[in-house]
């Protein structure tokens, strides 16, 4: 028996020295233009091959409550689906005039809508077509590599396979049309951190 076993483990640490993708974690860190960190900015790391890759997975949802979206920024994969249950007991009419994304779910309550696929690349805005405060971001992205930033302005990207990839940086207070910062970086086998500095100053109050 123990003759098998080391033969497994040989055959194992083998594959492990043999295997040719090195992977590596990417540290974004996102400041704005008074050297603030910047809470809630979407940086995501698109193959430099062009190249997209695999399909999503993960269920996605915002929610309503208290009278507002949670998250109220998003980032997903092109071809995610993402829920809107209302946990509210008021009704709230959901809808985007996104170019990227145009839908609308006529005042519900509870959960009874159909996710809705967002299938384009792009920054969709979601509104609430009774309570004029309620606002959410989702930014669309052709990579399943992306992350938020924390408030410490930190957002981590795990498990890179080497390669070249262009590093994009956006965040809400970008105005439509402006270019998204971006970097092109190299993934080998050790971390990478960037700092992304933003042109703007951010404010720190969440809504
Ligand atoms: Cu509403």
């Amino acid at each position: 028996m123990k003759t098998a076993f080391s033969a497994i483990s040989a055959t194992l640490m083998f594959a492990f020295a043999m295997s040719p993708v090195q992977a590596a974690n990417l540290i974004v860190q996102v400041s704005d233009n008074a050297g603030a960190a910047v809470l809630d900015a979407v940086a995501y790391a698109e193959p430099a091959s062009g190249q997209v890759i695999g399909k999503p997975t993960r269920a996605n949802q915002i929610e309503q409550r208290g009278r507002k979206f949670a998250p109220q920024v998003s980032v997903v994969q092109t071809g995610s689906s993402i829920s809107f249950p209302n946990n509210d007991t008021v009704r709230h009419h959901v809808y985007s005039f996104s170019p990227a994304k145009v839908f609308e779910l006529k005042l519900y309550s509870g959960t009874g809508t159909e996710p809705i696929i967002f299938d384009k690349a792009g920054t969709v805005v979601v509104g609430c077509n009774i309570h004029d405060q309620m606002a959410a971001w989702i930014q669309v992205v052709d990579t399943p590599w992306f992350a938020k930033t924390d408030a410490s302005g930190k957002a981590v990207l795990d498990n890179l396979p080497a390669g070249k990839y262009r590093v994009k940086i956006w965040h809400r207070a970008l105005a439509a049309g402006v270019a998204i910062p971006e970097q092109l970086i190299s993934i080998g086998g050790a971390d990478v951190t960037v700092a992304v500095g933003l042109p703007f100053k951010t404010d720190k109050k969440q809504d």
